[in-house]
Parts: structure tokens; sequence; C-alpha cells
């Protein structure tokens, strides 16, 4: 096995999945908040009187994230059972809300900051380097409904107060920062995880209705001047940090069913949808094939000078991403987009798939490929910072969950990462995704479960709330403590 000495092992989780607290110490909602599950509606209807959108909470649902696993008041017990397998590296990220509850004020809140201060305290304190995303599905909700989020221009300056307040605070706290997560889902899944809302709309049946692909491509650009923006902060404020971007990235694995040319064509357009997003963010411009695209539907953004200056002289670090399953193209099958990457035709070649009701292809070498292809194209370093599996688990009779596809899950995809240092690929680290149970993103439920640590919480919100080691914690905890070595076993 070749991991590097100081190579970063841990787990990844985002704090509107497990922080629970959504009202607390100042909160106010965010767009995870009104939804459940990521990949579905917000639950907001539309006021005539006053000609906006407002939270309609529906009482037959449960809001799982509103308690997550309470990880507010529970993560030094939680820290001190990832510290128990060893990590040297946890990744979550900052609320936005707790720091700037409604996103437009001008002052933080202190008990917001105080809160992250406390947590990566604690994570030093048991020897793990924090790694940050700024932004995990947790715009608050304000900026949309008022402004209609990234639709509008004004969030860039509301997005610097609240990063520059970030970066002086934890200065020297924090090395690893990440700006949007998996911003490339932004077409699918706009309203949480590119934090847009038409404000003006002409169709108010439901949220994001008559939402074209060009005021996408605008929000799309309004983000990328913030993360240019972002990164140029970040090196001048706290010069030892470093700043990636987090993409959705298993959708490289993007392959063609065949070698009819409309096949390798077609799986090469898809892949573009996300190349996009790397080629401004980590080579600063924008690629020839979105150009045509904007030429050819009249979808160009409009752009303020010194904007293309201002993202080519500000790119990113490094490539954080996560990954989880392949997809395959196939032109005349349909192929769509949710939280764990592209869902194409099957692949009769792979192993098999998670079991149901998700059924996520399971595909190791994917991983191999998607690092290779990175390296190539990009030649920044790499960070896995999310990969796992979500299985539907309980505990038996003698509270023990034996999660073998879970150990054989992980084996194999770390194996082929360990091919891509081989390879030559510069990992920084793998984070495994989930490493305690949390609330699913894309579906808004606790059965799906991705821990080395069980959580006693369930889709109807009943539940201790206890904490229990499944059969993987010792196991992690051992790859972890020879460096991967154990994986030759
Ligand atoms: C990614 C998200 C995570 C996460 C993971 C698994 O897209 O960044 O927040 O939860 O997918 O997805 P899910 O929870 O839908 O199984």
């Amino acid at each position: 096995m070749n991991f590097p000495k100081d190579f970063l092992w841990g787990g990844a989780v985002a704090a509107n999945q497990l922080e629970g607290a959504y009202l607390e110490d100042g909160k106010e909602l965010n767009v995870t908040d009104v939804m459940v599950g990521i990949a579905r509606q917000p639950d907001l209807k539309w006021n005539e009187a006053t000609g906006k959108w407002e939270p309609a909470f529906d009482p037959a649902k449960v809001y799982l994230s509103h308690e997550g696993i309470d990880f507010y008041h529970r993560y030094k017990e939680d820290l001190e059972l990832m510290a128990g397998m060893g990590f040297n590296a946890f990744r979550t990220s900052i609320s936005w809300g707790r720091i700037f509850p409604n996103g437009d004020e001008k002052e933080p809140n202190e008990a917001g900051l105080k809160f992250y201060d406390d947590l990566f305290d604690e994570m030093h304190r048991l020897g793990m380097e924090p790694v940050i995303t700024l932004s995990h599905y947790e715009t608050p909700l304000h900026l949309l409904t008022r402004y209609g989020g990234w639709l509008s221009e004004k969030l860039i300056g509301f997005w610097m107060n609240y990063v520059n307040v970030v970066f002086n605070r934890y200065k020297g706290k924090v090395k690893y920062y990440m700006t949007f997560n998996e911003i490339n889902n932004i077409f699918r899944m706009p309203f949480a995880a590119g934090g847009l809302l038409k404000i003006d709309p002409k169709d108010t049946s439901r949220p994001n209705a008559d939402l074209t692909d060009r005021e996408i491509y605008q929000a799309a650009h309004y983000i990328f001047v913030a993360n240019a923006k972002t990164v140029e902060a970040c090196h001048r404020i706290d010069p030892d940090a470093q700043i990636g971007c987090m993409l959705s990235l298993s959708s490289i694995a993007t392959y063609p069913y065949s070698c009819n040319p409309d096949d390798v064509m077609g799986a090469l357009q898809f892949q573009r949808k996300q190349k996009l997003f790397l080629d401004v963010m980590c080579k600063g411009q924008y690629p020839g094939y979105v150009k045509r695209i904007w030429r050819e539907n009249q979808e160009e953004p409009v752009m303020q000078a010194g904007d293309l200056e201002l993202i080519r002289d500000n790119t990113v670090d490094y490539i954080a991403f996560s990954y989880y399953r392949s997809a395959v193209f196939k032109s005349d099958g349909s192929i769509t987009v949710d939280t764990g990457g592209a869902a194409g035709v099957e692949n009769p070649y792979l192993e098999g798939c998670s079991p149901e009701p998700w059924r996520w292809p399971i595909d190791p070498k994917g991983i191999r490929y998607v690092c290779n292809i990175l390296n190539d194209e990009y030649g920044l370093p790499l960070f896995i910072v999310e990969n796992g599996i979500g299985l539907d688990e309980n505990l038996d009779e003698n509270k023990r969950i034996a999660d073998d596809f879970r150990r054989k899950y992980v084996k194999d995809h770390l194996v082929q990462v360990n091919e891509a240092i081989l390879d030559g690929c510069n990992l920084m680290g793998y984070l495994y995704w989930g490493p305690i149970d949390v609330v699913s993103a894309g579906t808004g439920e606790m059965r799906k479960r991705y821990g080395f640590v069980y959580v006693d919480r369930f889709n109807d919100g009943t539940g201790t709330l206890e904490r229990v080691k499944k059969d993987s914690y010792e196991w992690y905890k051992e790859v972890i403590e020879t460096n991967g070595e154990s994986l030759e076993d």
C-alpha cells in the first residue's frame, strides 16, 4: 500500500444533516429546513398578497433535519467516537445561517461563531484537522425569499461578508476550506444545491417552476465570481490555509454504452456538464463547449468588467470531490442526476449495487478512473471528501450491526485509491461520507445509514439518539492505524 505518510484519513458530514438545533442560538431557517430531501420540492407557498414565497410546513411530513442527530449538543461525544477510529481529519460545514441568520445582517451572530470555535478547538484537542465546507445546502432562506438567492448579484456581497468573518475568526484553526458543496448540482437541484428561487415567477404552482437554463448560467456566474473572491480572501487573510472547490464527480465516470460515436460523444457532452465547473474554478476560464451552448441558445450570462480576470487569477488550490458510483450513457436511453451522481442505463459488468430501495451501482474502479482523469486534466492535488454506502440497518438482538457489505465497499474503493496513487495522482486524503448515521441529503430520511456508528433515530422521528459502534468501526480504525496496510489482508 502506498498511502503517503501525511494522508488525511477521516470522515465527512454536513451541518444541516446532523447538527439539529435548527432555530437555536439565533439561527433562522435555511434552505434545507423547509424540505425533506433536497431532490424533492421545498415546502413553500406563494403568498399572493405579499408577492413572496413563504414556508408552508406539511404536518404530514417529519423534518428530521430540524433535530438531526443533535450533534449541536452532542458533538463532544461524537468527536470522541471519530477520534477513536484514529481520524486525523474531520469534514463538516459551517452553517451560514448560524453566523448570519438571515444572510443580510451587517454584524455576525456571536453565538454561532462561538459554536464553531468550540467545535474546531475540540477537533484539534482530539488530533483532527477541521476540513470545512463554507456552504453545504445551508443558504439562509431569507436570501432566497427576499432576493432570489444566487439569481441576484447582491448575494456576492452577502457571501463575502460571511466568508471574511469566517477567515478572520478561524485563522490558524482551519487549514482546509472548500467553497460550495457539489455546486455542479445547481441544474438538477437549483433550490437547495444552488440557493436559487425565482421571486417574480409567472408560474406559482411550485417554486422555480419556470426557472430557465439561462438564469441558472447567470447564477452560476455569480457563484464563480464569489468563488474567485473567496479564494483571494482566503489566501490574503490566512496564507497558511488552502481552499478547494467541492464537486460531485461520480459522473466523470460516465461511460459510453458502446463504441457507437453517438454514445461516445454523448458521454463526453454529459461529462462536460460537470467539467464546466472544474474548468472555471481550476483553470480559471470558461471552456469553448459552454460558449457554444450559450451562443446557440441565447444563454450567455451578463458579466461585469473584470469578472473574467478575477476568475482567471484566483483558481482553487485543490479539487475536493465526492464519488459514489459510475453511470452509463446511451444515446437513446435516459440519464438523470441525484445526490450520488448520474444514473443512466444499467452496467452489466459491475458486481452489483447497494440494496433496495436505493440500488446505487457499485464500481470501485470508477474512483481510480475519476482520480486519473482529474489528475491528467487539471494536475491539482485531489481530496476525496465523500465516498460511502447507505444501507437500511437495524440493531440485532445483541445490539450489533454486522455491516460486512460496507466494509467490502470501502475496502474495494480504497484499494483503487491506492492504485490511483501508484498511477501518479496526488491524493491528499480520503474522508468517508457519513461516519456516523446522519439525515440523508437526497431523501431526508434516517433509514439510509452510512455510519460506522449507528444512531438510534428513525424516519418517524422516534428514537433515543443513542450511539452504537457497528462492526465496521474497528475495521476502519485498523485501516487508519496501519495507513492502509491492513487492506492487504
Ligand atoms: C452528497 C452530499 C451529501 C450526502 C451524500 C449522500 O451529494 O454532498 O450531503 O448526503 O451525497 O447522499 P444521500 O444522503 O442522498 O444518500
